[in-house]
This record gives structure tokens, C-alpha cells and sequence, in this order.
């Protein structure tokens, strides 16, 4: 039998989100739909499957079946799953919830030894796995306190897991789960490297759909969503599963969702919302001449911060404005965001509505307006994390004190400065480390970089710039010294990259955020 669910004192205002005390997220995502006569229409677009809602609303309900008559699973019980993003995991991930199981969806690429603590962690028993990536949770299966038992798949649920639902019953009723069982459980590795695990309820599924999503991105059920972060990442989830299929929409999955692979889908199928990052908004922007993306009506970024210049660039380009927004797996989504009717450049937006954010300096008390500190958010989702001291740090006061600096405006809107470990002391001056690698960014030599603090014997720190440059350019000592220029005259002068190594690639999260932890180890040596 699998371990019961932990219960967490909660730190929440549900006053504007008054769901029943019992809910089931999958009945309400997917069923509804289908009670209401919107089965026919079309839920999801994967490479070799297009499921309505009533095919997956089927779907679902036959492998909730099996994971609980045949695979042992128990309200509370803990499901890791691993693939790619496609219509396969997205069954079974609602299939989980819908038995009134947790989510633990780990990131595709994860190696052995980075699965291993969170087999332990979160105490997994049953494992559903593509075959394509098995051998690394073999291997971290026999590593675990507890190896679990691991059932592949192969393309559309075929192989083993085909064969087990073959034989399994056509319907499911649901236990009567409730609005705070917990469901999922988000691992972030944090900046120290050791993952914590979020806990989310079944009703925070539909909080970002009925905050964010709702009240900002304000799509439509004829909308056709697609992007490229995995759905192990909150943002994937949400953008890619939960706010379409809230609305009765439709969603594109993508098992590689590189820029020319996200373009070329987004042309076939005639994609209207797109949700990805900064860096692959770039890496598309050099090939939107070579295709049509005339379709697309909102396009969210998140999961780094975004600079002006790719905003103008992409704006340029497509005549659409980048719905910039900041969250968190500890919040599940997006909590500060851009409208697109009140979208101020460089700026990260407004709390979402159900939210409060204020900046706050070391001792908790907030700061005035243009004053940098650290961004504190509340509202209707607050990080839990499983056992973890970690936790006392994360919420003070009802507080979520995020790991991000930030200065709020006289207007309400707030501005990303740095992540409050990339914040470079150098010589007494603070410098945020983001902000050079924009100033960075508009010069065309540059493709990509990442600007971190190293150690100087004079200085202290001195700010550190790695740069992967664009097609053509040649890094030498006179381009160094032209970058250094360039950012002198963008900036105040102390903030330009006293250092500056050109290098073939930057290391990025699975996420697709730059790794400045590792940079910065590579600054130290
Ligand atoms: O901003 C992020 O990194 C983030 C994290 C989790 C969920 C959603 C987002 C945008």
C-alpha cells in the first residue's frame, strides 16, 4: 500500500475562489465537458493521437481503472511519471488525480542519480514510464530506499501498459476527493541543488485557471494552445493542459519542442496562444521569415526574466505583444503578470487578480516605491513543501518571500532586478546580473549569455559576462572591448563586464532557464 497523503497548515484567502468542499479536478477539467455536450470537440493534438474530450474523458476512466484494481494505487498514493509531453501522460496524469492519487512528474531528462532522491522523497510506489526513457529509472529504481514498480509504455499506450488496459473495466467512479487532498507533488531543485517537493490540492488545478488564466490571458475555448516547457514544469501544466481544457479547448503537445519545431507546429496547426520562454522567443525570432505565424493571438513568456529587447524584437516581428509573468512551483503558476492592456516594457506586470505582492527589505518591513527588496506574494495558492525545513524560510507571516528582487513603481507595477542570489556585489555596488545580460543581449553579436559575479583581488567580485555569439562574429579582444563599450554606454558605467569569455553553449535548466549556479561555480575556479 502506498503512504498517506501529508496535511499542511494552509496559508490561504479562498474568499474569491469558493469551490465545494468536495471536487475532483479531472472531473471538472475533462467530464464536464462531456456532461455538457462539448465532447465532441477536440482536447488534445499529439504527434500520432487527436483525442475529443469524450475520447479522453474514456481514456481516463479506464486506466483510473487499472492504476486502482490492478496496480495497487490508494487515495494519497504516489505515481511517478516520466515522458515526453503527449496525449499518453496527460490520460494518465488526470487518470491519477481522478483516483485521488499525486502527481509526481518528473523533468524527461532527469539522469539516475538526480531521480533517486525523489523516488525516496516522495515515497514512490508505482512508476509509469515511455520505454524511451526507462533505463535511467531502472537504474534509479535500484537505487531507491524503496524500488517501486515500474510499468512502460511505448508511442499512444501501447506496449505494457497497452496490454494491461486491454483487460481493464470501462468505467470509474471516482472517490469522493476533496477540494484540499492533496494531488500533486512539484519538485524544484531550488538553488542549492537538493530538491524540495511542493504540495499541491486538487483545487489549486483550477485556482490558476480561474486567477491567471481567467483574469488575464482571457482565451477562449475556440483557442488552440501549444508551447514547449514539459508539463513536469508547473508552467507546461498549466499553459498546455489546465487552461485549455478549463475553457473546452484545445492543446498541442509536443514531444520535441525546439524553436524550429515549436514554429513549424505552431504554422500547422494554426496555433493561437503560445507559452515558452525568453530564450527560445529569441532562438525563434531568426527564423519567423520561413514561417507563418500569422495565427497566434497571445504569447505568454515566463520561467526567466524577459528583456526589452526581445520584447521590441518579437514584437517587430510578429506585431504581438510578449505577456510577460513571473511564478513559481511553490505557487503552481504565474502570480505577478502583464496584461496585454497594460503592458509596460521591461516590467513584469501587476499581482494577479487574487493576489498581493509587496517588496520588503531584510527585516520584512516593505519597502517605498523604486526601492529594491525582496518580492513577498499572497493569495489563493502558498508553497507547502513536503517536510522540509526548508518551508519556514519560503512563508513568513502568510507571506511567500520568493527568491527574486524586485522594485514596485508609484503605478503598481513590479520590476524585475535580479534573483536575489545573482544580485553582483562588486566594489560596493549592487548589480543586478539580468540587467547586463539585456544591456548584452541588443548587441547583434551577441546570441546568448549569461552574466554572473568572479572573484577579483581589487573589487571583490567583478561582473563576469559568458557570451555564445551570433552566426558570423568572431570573439577577439576587440569584440570584448566593443561589448565592454556598448554596455558602458547602455548603462551606468560600473556595470560593464569587466570579464567577458565567449563559449559554444550555456548550460540551461530542463526548464530551459540558464543555469547561473553553474556559471557561477565556473566563475569561482
Ligand atoms: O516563472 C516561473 O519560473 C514559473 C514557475 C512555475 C510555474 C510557472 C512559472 C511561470
Amino acid at each position: 500500500n502506498l503512504p498517506p497523503p501529508e496535511r499542511m497548515p494552509d496559508v490561504i484567502n479562498l474568499d474569491r475562489f469558493g469551490y465545494p468542499e468536495h471536487l475532483n479536478a479531472t472531473v471538472e477539467l475533462v467530464d464536464r465537458h462531456v456532461a455538457e455536450g462539448r465532447g465532441g470537440r477536440t482536447a488534445l493534438i499529439g504527434e500520432d493521437a487527436t483525442w475529443t474530450y469524450a475520447e479522453l474523458a474514456r481514456t481516463i476512466d479506464r486506466m483510473a481503472a487499472l492504476l486502482t484494481t490492478r496496480l495497487g494505487l490508494v487515495p494519497g498514493g504516489r505515481v511517478l511519471l516520466r515522458s515526453a509531453n503527449n496525449p499518453t501522460k496527460v490520460a494518465l496524469y488526470l487518470a491519477v488525480i481522478k483516483a485521488g492519487g499525486i502527481v509526481v512528474a518528473t523533468m524527461p531528462l532527469l539522469r539516475a542519480r538526480e531521480l533517486v532522491p525523489i523516488l525516496d522523497k516522495a515515497r514512490i510506489a508505482l512508476c509509469l514510464c515511455d520505454q524511451k526513457l526507462a533505463e535511467a529509472l531502472v537504474e534509479a529504481a535500484g537505487a531507491a530506499a524503496a524500488p517501486p514498480r515500474i510499468v512502460t509504455w511505448t508511442g499512444t499506450a501501447g506496449g505494457e501498459l497497452g496490454a494491461l488496459l486491454a483487460g481493464a473495466p470501462e468505467d470509474f467512479v471516482p472517490p469522493p476527493t476533496r477540494a484540499d487532498d492533496p494531488c500533486l507533488l512539484g519538485f524544484t531543485s531550488g538553488t542549492t541543488g537538493v530538491p524540495k517537493a511542493t504540495i499541491h490540492y486538487q483545487r489549486d488545478l483550477l485556482v490558476i485557471c480561474d486567477a491567471y488564466a481567467r483574469e488575464v490571458l482571457r482565451a477562449g475555448p475556440d483557442d488552440v494552445f501549444i508551447g514547449s516547457p514539459p508539463l513536469a514544469f508547473t508552467f507546461g501544466l498549466g499553459g498546455l493542459v489546465l487552461f485549455p481544457f478549463r475553457i473546452g479547448a484545445s492543446a498541442v503537445l509536443l514531444e520535441k519542442a525546439g524553436p524550429f519545431e515549436l514554429a513549424a507546429a505552431v504554422q500547422r496547426h494554426r496555433a493561437t496562444i503560445l507559452f515558452t520562454a525568453p530564450t527560445a522567443y529569441r532562438a525563434m525570432l531568426g527564423r519567423v521569415r520561413e514561417f507563418d505565424l500569422s495565427s497566434l493571438r497571445k504569447c505568454v513568456s515566463a520561467g526567466e526574466t524577459l528583456p526589452v529587447p526581445t520584447f521590441e524584437a518579437w514584437r517587430r516581428a510578429t506585431g504581438l505583444t510578449l505577456m510577460d509573468g513571473i511564478g513559481a512551483t511553490e505557487m503552481l503558476h504565474i502570480f505577478i503578470a502583464a496584461r496585454e492592456d497594460e503592458i509596460r516594457p521591461g516590467a513584469t506586470g501587476k499581482p494577479v487578480p487574487g493576489y498581493e505582492a509587496r517588496v520588503i527589505d531584510d527585516a520584512g518591513r516593505p519597502c517605498p516605491p523604486g526601492v529594491p527588496g525582496r518580492l513577498a506574494v499572497r493569495g489563493p495558492i502558498g508553497c507547502r513543501y513536503l517536510a522540509d525545513e526548508r518551508q519556514t524560510h519560503y512563508v513568513i507571516d502568510g507571506w511567500n518571500v520568493t527568491g527574486d528582487t524586485y522594485c514596485r513603481d508609484e503605478d503598481g507595477y513590479f520590476w524585475f532586478q535580479a534573483r536575489s542570489d545573482d544580485m553582483i556585489v562588486s566594489a560596493g555596488y549592487n548589480i543586478a546580473g539580468p540587467e547586463v545580460e539585456a544591456s548584452l543581449l541588443a548587441h547583434p553579436a551577441v546570441a546568448e549569455c549569461g552574466v554572473v559575479a568572479a572573484p577579483d583581488g581589487e573589487r571583490g567580485r567583478i561582473v563576469k559576462a559568458y557570451v555564445v555569439l551570433a552566426d558570423g562574429c568572431t570573439g577577439d579582444a576587440a569584440l570584448v572591448e566593443a561589448l565592454q563599450e556598448h554596455v558602458k554606454r547602455d548603462l551606468a558605467p560600473y556595470k560593464y563586464p569587466r570579464a567577458v569569455a565567449f563559449v559554444p553553449a550555456l548550460q540551461k535548466t530542463e526548464s530551459g532557464k540558464l543555469q547561473r549556479f553553474a556559471l557561477r561555480q565556473q566563475a569561482e575556479r
